[in-house]
Order: C-alpha cells, then sequence, then structure tokens
C-alpha cells in the first residue's frame, strides 16, 4: 500500500475506576446538564478489581461513529453519551483554534490534518466485572469513556464537568483517592465539578468489602428513582438544604484526619438517610431487601461487640452492602460474614480480590454477632481498597479495537 493511501489511523485505550460514596447524591436540579441538588463525596475503588477499559479510534475511513459495549455492538444514538461526545470535540475544537493549528474538518484547506475532528470514531468499553454484579457501572463507564476521547483528541483540563453530563456519579470517577462533586451554584453548571479531598494513598489502611448478594430481581434505575423522589420527598429537599452540608464539612475533616469512628458513623447515617428518602418517595423505592437489613444488624452487633466502631456499610440503588474496615479488622471481618452468610457453592471462590488470611473467632464474637446464619444469600466477596483516577494505557496489545478499527475479539 503507497504512503498515501494508508489510512490514518489514532487509537488510545484508558481505564477507568468505580467509586462508592459515603455522602449519597439523590436528586438533580437539571436533568439535561446533570446538575445535583446536593454535593457528595466518595471513595474511588482500586481498579485491580474494577475497571472500565476504554479505546476509541478515529479514522478517515471510518464511515459512521460506532460503539461497542462489552464486545456487543451498541446505539452510539444515547443522548448522554452524544453529549459527552460533542463536548470533548468542542474542547478540541477550542483548543486547536487556540493554538491556531487549524479548524475542526480542514476540509476547506483541502488537505485534512492527520486527526481531524470531522473523522468518525469508533469506541470499544469493557469491564472487569460482571454487570449483573449490580455494581454501578456507569460511573466508571462515562469516567472512561470522557478519559479516553479526552487523551485521543489532546484534550486537558477540566474534565469532570462534561463526565457528569454522561452520568452524575461518573464526574467522581475522575479523580483518585476521596473525591467530592461540589454541587455548584450556577445554571451552565460550570461549578458542578469533581474536586479530589485526598489521594489514594492519604489513608493505606482503609479497606472495602462488597457483597454480592444473591438479588432476585433488578431494582428502578437511579435516574427514574431520583426523579421521583425529588417530586415527592420532602425528607429528600430537608435532606438536601439543611442536613448534606454540615455533613459535607464533617465527613471532609474525618478523611483529612483518617477519623474511622467519625467516618464510620457518618457513613451510615448517611445511607439510612438516603434509603429513608427512599422510602419517602411516593410510590415508595426499596432498594434493600432482607440480606441487606441482616448485614445492617451484624455490624451494628459487631460494633457493639468490640465497644468501637470498626465496621461500617453504605447501600447504593441496590441490595448489595459495602463495608468499611481498617486492615487490622479486616481478616475477622470476612470470617465473621462467611459465619454469617456460609456460601452454598463450595467449589466456587467466595472471596475474590485481594487476599485476606485465615481468622479465628472467639466463642465469644460468636455468640455475640454471629446469629441466625443465611446460607447462600451472599454469593461473593469482592475485597479492595481506595485506588487512583483514570489511567492510561500505553500497551498496544491492550487496545480493544484493531488495526481496521473493528472489536479484536469480535468478527463484526
Ligand atoms: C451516589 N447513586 O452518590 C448515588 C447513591 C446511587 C445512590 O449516583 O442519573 O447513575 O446517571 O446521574 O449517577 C447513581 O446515580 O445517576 C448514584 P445519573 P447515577 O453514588
Amino acid at each position: 500500500m503507497a504512503e498515501a493511501d494508508k489510512p490514518a489511523l489514532s487509537v488510545v485505550t484508558c481505564t477507568a475506576p468505580v467509586n462508592i460514596a459515603v455522602v449519597k447524591y439523590w436528586g438533580k436540579r437539571d436533568e439535561e446538564l446533570i446538575l445535583p441538588i446536593n454535593s457528595s463525596l466518595s471513595i474511588t475503588l482500586h481498579q485491580d478489581q474494577l475497571k472500565t477499559t476504554t479505546t476509541a479510534a478515529i479514522s478517515r475511513d471510518f464511515k459512521e461513529d460506532r460503539l461497542w459495549l462489552n464486545g456487543q455492538e451498541d446505539d452510539i444514538g444515547h443522548p448522554r453519551l452524544q453529549s459527552c461526545l460533542r463536548e470533548v470535540r468542542r474542547l478540541a475544537r477550542k483548543r486547536r483554534s487556540a493554538n491556531g493549528s487549524g479548524g475542526d474538518d480542514g476540509s476547506s484547506r483541502g488537505d485534512p490534518p492527520p486527526l481531524s475532528l470531522a473523522y468518525r470514531v469508533h469506541i470499544a468499553s469493557e469491564n472487569n466485572f460482571p454487570t449483573a454484579a449490580g455494581l454501578a457501572s456507569s460511573a466508571a463507564g462515562y469516567a472512561c469513556l470522557v478519559y479516553t476521547l479526552a487523551k485521543l483528541y489532546g484534550v486537558e483540563g477540566e474534565l469532570s464537568e462534561v463526565a457528569r453530563q454522561g452520568s452524575g456519579s461518573a464526574c467522581r470517577s475522575m479523580f483518585g483517592g476521596f473525591v467530592q462533586w461540589v454541587m455548584g451554584q450556577q445554571a451552565d453548571g460550570k461549578d458542578s465539578i469533581a474536586l479530589q479531598v485526598a489521594p489514594e494513598t492519604h489513608w493505606p489502611e482503609l479497606r472495602v468489602l462488597i457483597l454480592v448478594v444473591s438479588a432476585e430481581k433488578k431494582p428502578v434505575g437511579s435516574t427514574a428513582g431520583m426523579q421521583t423522589s425529588v417530586k415527592t420527598s420532602l425528607l429528600l429537599k430537608h435532606r438536601a438544604e439543611a442536613v448534606v452540608p454540615e455533613r459535607m464539612a464533617q465527613m471532609i475533616q474525618h478523611v483529612q484526619q483518617c477519623n474511622f469512628e467519625g467516618f464510620a458513623e457518618l457513613t451510615m447515617k448517611d445511607s439510612n438517610q438516603f434509603h429513608a428518602t427512599c422510602l419517602d418517595t411516593f410510590p415508595p423505592i426499596f432498594y434493600l431487601n432482607d440480606t441487606s437489613k441482616q448485614v445492617i444488624a451484624l455490624v451494628h452487633r459487631l460494633n457493639a461487640h468490640y465497644g468501637k466502631t470498626k465496621v461500617a456499610y453504605t447501600f447504593d440503588a441496590g441490595p448489595n452492602p459495602v463495608l468499611f474496615t481498617t486492615e487490622d479488622t479486616m481478616d475477622e471481618l470476612v470470617e465473621v460474614v462467611r459465619r454469617s452468610f456460609p456460601p452454598e457453592n463450595n467449589g466456587g471462590q467466595f472471596l475474590k480480590g485481594l487476599p485476606a488470611k485465615a481468622a479465628s473467632l472467639s466463642e465469644e464474637l460468636v455468640s455475640a454477632v454471629v446469629r441466625d446464619p443465611m446460607p447462600g444469600a451472599i454469593r461473593y466477596l469482592l475485597l479492595t481498597k481506595p485506588g487512583p483516577g483514570p489511567l492510561l494505557v500505553e500497551d498496544a496489545s491492550c487496545h480493544l479495537l484493531g488495526a481496521d478499527g473493528l472489536p479484536r475479539s469480535s468478527s463484526s
């Protein structure tokens, strides 16, 4: 093939993390721009355990924008996805014209630049965890999309505002460690951005244990659920106006001081209040199931036994408990959970992610804490810790799209 005939292809692959909120986001004041009614704070989870990988490619040979999710071609016309694509291209255009490197397509000059913004884009994205696990994937998905497109188009700077337009919680996945999403005041959303409170190295003892429950049905989606809550729940209004502002300040302080007891108590209270606003929604929304409630009771019994808050729970828009503890209590906590929810499938691996050492529990602890075991109620545990924000993958063998711009694992 002659040099001039070679397709001008540019490919970038990045990864992005999942986050779990400890001061919850629930409710929008602007549906289109995704502006929240209150600020929120989350912990970015380590990508060794949970991540989205996205490859984006542009080529003058591509006929249309295309998208593949977990190997299957999907609709790229989704309005939120289009918002992210449009915003990144707009920032790229702005940057190029500021640098005097030409406009958006170069067609008027006859010879388009190699990475013309008019070229079509192919995007492939996959998760290293099953969607069925009920772990929110939209945050990692949109954070990864925006970060990857920004690298592809050479855009730098404030990107959480763009990721927010894909999914609210996605703006917090643009940073590692401990992250706040400042609600902002402006109507255009320019001040509704994510800021890092502390990096992932700040609190090395902190551990996160996700309990994947055997859920029977898919709960009400977050977007629809929060719309109904904003319309009908007076408790949500009170929470946003009178509770969260002070809670954000307290939580930031607890994180900065690595104060586990303060952090843990506030985390549990905020999760409980979020689920109370769901019950206050009309018609009510129930995200917690019997297993979730058993875990709540178990954590309170465990803390009472210790005489100190050593474990905390939080729940998002689903029944899976996410527990926080510190390294010194981790092995014991895993054993307590295993005794309380004996694995039904002994062939399968019950604990995934980071390893835990076998712990022997005192008889006193078992009799005080382990009650009415529920065999099989928890499918598996995933042990992880705070981790970094989105990362560029340098290794070309990790690209999800081949030189032809099509998914490597697929024949389409
Ligand atoms: C959070 N959740 O702060 C809260 C707690 C669920 C419960 O952010 O409509 O998927 O895309 O902005 O971000 C889930 O809501 O909703 C969520 P959209 P999103 O993590």
